[in-house]
C-alpha cells in the first residue's frame, strides 16, 4: 500500500486529510470538490508518504489549480518521507494524485511534446492547409489529463493536445481566436508496440458576434480530421517501438519515476513506458 497525508500547516500541524491507494491502483485521485468539500483548498503546507513496498516506486503530484491544471510538483517515494513544508508551493494544491509505478525498474520515459514537438505542429499545418480561413497561432500544446470525467474517462490517463488557432473573418471584422483539442489514448497492440487513438474532439471559441458561424464551419472539419490525426500519429509512433513495451501510461511535464519534478502541465506531458527485450 501507500498513502499520502496533506496537512494545514507547516511541520505536520493543523487538521490533515488521508489520500490512500491500499491497491496499488496506478492512480488515486483527491480532486478539487473532494478536498474543496473538506475545506482543504489551498491549505497544504506539508505532507507525510507512506509506503509498506519498497519495490513499487509511487509518486504524489500536487496540482496548483483544478482539474490537475496548472503549476504541479511530484514527490517520489518508496519509503516513509517526510515533505515538512512547501516553500514555493504553500497553500496553492488544489488537487493532488497517488501513483502507483511499475514495479519493473527497466522503462523509459518519453517526453511527447520535446521529442516530436515540430512533426506535430507540421502534420496539423498540413491539415490546417485545406482550410482557407484558419491558420494555427502557436505550438501545440500537449496536456497531461486524468479526469475528463465529461466522456466518461474519470480516472483514465489521456493526453490533450491542443492546437491553438486563428479564424481569419471578413472585414470589419477582427480574426477570432480559437483552440482545437484532440484527446489521446495510448495503448500497445499485440505486437507490444505504441498505438493511440482520439477517444475525443473538441473546440473552444473565443467570444466573438461570429462564434455561432465559425462554430458551424469548424465543427465539421475537426471531426473529418480526426482519423487523419490518428493515422498520422501512429505514423510517428512507429519511430519508438525500440523496445517491447510492456505497458504505458502517462505523467504530466517532462517525468521522472524515481526523483522529484516539477513543472506546469501546459510544459509537456510524458509517456512511461516499461519494457523487457528478453
Ligand atoms: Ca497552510
Ligand atoms: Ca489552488
Amino acid at each position: 500500500m501507500s498513502s499520502t497525508r496533506i496537512f494545514e500547516h507547516n511541520n505536520f500541524g493543523g487538521r490533515n486529510v488521508l489520500i490512500d491507494n491500499p491497491g496499488h491502483q496506478r492512480y488515486v485521485l483527491a480532486t478539487f470538490d473532494f478536498l474543496n468539500g473538506l475545506s482543504f483548498n489551498d491549505i497544504t503546507s506539508s505532507l507525510q508518504m507512506r509506503s509498506g513496498t519498497p519495490t513499487i516506486p509511487s509518486s504524489c503530484l500536487l496540482f496548483e489549480d483544478a482539474r490537475f491544471r496548472g503549476r504541479f510538483k511530484s514527490f517520489a517515494f518508496n519509503s516513509a518521507r517526510d515533505v515538512n513544508a512547501l516553500p514555493d508551493f504553500n497553500d496553492l494544491t488544489s488537487c493532488v494524485l497517488l501513483m502507483d509505478h511499475d514495479p519493473n525498474p527497466n522503462k523509459s520515459i518519453l517526453a511527447v511534446r520535446q521529442l516530436a514537438g515540430s512533426r506535430i505542429d507540421q502534420a496539423i499545418d498540413d491539415q490546417l492547409a485545406g482550410i482557407s480561413q484558419v491558420s494555427r497561432s502557436g505550438a501545440t500544446l500537449c496536456i497531461f489529463t486524468i479526469d475528463l470525467f465529461e466522456v466518461s474517462r474519470f480516472g483514465d490517463d489521456l493526453m490533450l493536445a491542443e492546437v491553438p488557432i486563428k479564424v481569419h473573418t471578413p472585414w470589419p471584422f477582427s480574426d477570432v481566436d480559437a483552440k482545437i483539442r484532440y484527446w489521446l489514448k495510448f495503448f500497445l497492440d499485440g505486437d507490444h508496440h505504441l498505438r493511440a487513438s482520439v477517444v475525443a474532439w473538441g473546440y473552444w471559441i473565443a467570444g466573438s458576434v461570429l462564434t455561432g458561424s465559425i462554430e458551424g464551419q469548424l465543427r465539421p472539419q475537426v471531426e473529418s480530421h480526426v482519423g487523419t490525426v490518428e493515422s498520422q500519429l501512429n505514423s510517428m509512433l512507429t519511430d519508438l517501438n525500440f523496445h517491447r513495451w510492456t505497458d504505458v501510461y502517462l505523467m504530466p511535464g517532462q517525468a521522472s519515476v524515481t526523483s522529484d519534478y516539477d513543472g506546469n502541465v501546459t510544459d509537456d506531458c510524458s509517456l512511461v513506458l516499461p519494457f523487457s527485450d528478453s
